[in-house]
């Protein structure tokens, strides 16, 4: 497994390259052109430059999370072909530079939902948290601007926000079948370009792992994710394991989940989540005693189906006094990171 974080680009993160290649057994970063908006053709010339500027710190590109995919794809309107033929030159423009994972996902007008950025733990760390009875009580719209983050956040972009009301329209009557099914047809759509440049893709699960303020919900357990591996059953069509997505579910039993998936996980994702109440969550330190997850179990899951890709420390607490992008601070990703290479440490001796 390669050891990596994630990295929004010069433009956006507020920490540079180096400090990340100070942290012990991280080889590279998942990096994305943040400021592209989905649907949008990668320039090659972009592509290459922030290839470059990540090598030259000693550093990989060791993936793109995430070229999103644009609603029209996503709710199958007539547009669609016309944004999947750019997210397939798109493709051709990372094949070409060498890049071979692309991180997705297919949730509806917008990316994770969490209800508080910083919810303060008893050791004084602030953390995101999840409380469905407050989903319920508010719009998208309302969160949003409750939400009141001074960073941009990754799936919230202002942008998105400004169209939600027609967004919502285009998906009135969109099942969760119809979902899938559009799904599927973006992914037999790609194969050949994913198979020409050996690029993998890797669906990121819906967080929470169900349907919120009424849109479909699909990449939510094993059941959807094995139907979708048998619909377009080519390797390059795989998923990231994102522990702190599918955990949102108690029901999902995350290394059982990974057992069955061997050979179709390209990516994963690793953080704890507590339980408080049924409808109530926060994120933990990675730490297996400081959340509900068995990490060990997780990361030796993916060990013994010889899972080899990028793995990277998920969202982390805010510790130390650091102002960062909620859940992307340094200080606990770092921690999380050490922790990862202890575990594996540990496991691959064992044998
Ligand atoms: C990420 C997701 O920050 C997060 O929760 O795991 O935003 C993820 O990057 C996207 O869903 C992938 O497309
Ligand atoms: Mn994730």
């Amino acid at each position: 497994m390669k050891i990596t974080l994630r990295w929004f680009g010069s433009n956006f993160d507020t920490i540079p390259l180096w400090k990340i290649r100070q942290i012990p057994g991280v080889s590279g970063v998942i990096s994305t052109l943040y400021d592209v908006p989905a649907g949008e053709i990668w320039e090659k010339e972009r592509t290459s430059a922030l290839v470059n500027e990540i090598n030259e710190s000693g550093l990989e590109l060791s993936g793109i999370e995430s070229v999103n995919v644009h609603d029209a794809i996503k709710a199958g309107t007539h547009e669609r072909d016309r944004f999947i033929e750019n997210y397939i030159k798109t493709l051709e423009h990372l094949g070409e530079a060498g890049i071979n994972l692309v991180c997705y996902n297919f949730m509806p007008v917008f990316d994770w939902t969490r209800t508080e950025l910083a919810r303060v733990r008893p050791d004084g760390s602030t953390v995101l948290a999840y409380n469905q009875q407050a989903v319920d009580a508010l719009t998208p719209e309302k969160m949003f601007a409750s939400l009141d983050s001074e960073f941009v956040l990754p799936g919230w972009e202002p942008e998105r926000m400004e169209n939600i009301k027609s967004l919502f329209e285009t998906y009135r009557d969109i099942t969760p079948e119809k979902l899938f099914e559009n799904l599927v047809y973006f992914l037999k759509a790609l194969m050949p370009v994913c198979n020409k440049y050996d690029i993998k893709m890797a669906v990121h699960p819906d967080d929470p792992a169900w349907s919120v303020f009424g849109l479909p919900r699909i990449i939510t357990g094993l059941d959807g994710i094995k139907r979708l591996m048998n619909a377009v059953d080519d390797v390059h069509n795989g998923v990231t394991f994102c522990s702190g997505s599918y955990g949102t579910n108690p029901s999902n039993n995350l290394p059982e989940m990974i057992r069955a998936l061997p050979g179709r996980i390209h990516f994963a994702h690793v953080r704890n989540l507590k339980f408080n109440f049924p409808g109530d969550f926060e994120e933990a330190s990675h730490l297996s005693s400081d959340g509900s997850f068995d990490m060990y179990a997780i990361i030796k899951a993916l060990f013994d189906i010889g899972f080899n890709g990028p793995i990277r420390p998920d969202h982390g607490r805010m510790i130390w006094g650091e102002a960062a992008m909620p859940g992307y601070g340094l200080y606990d990703r770092a921690l999380g990171a050490a922790y990862i290479n202890g575990l594996l440490e540990a496991i691959s001796k064992e044998k």
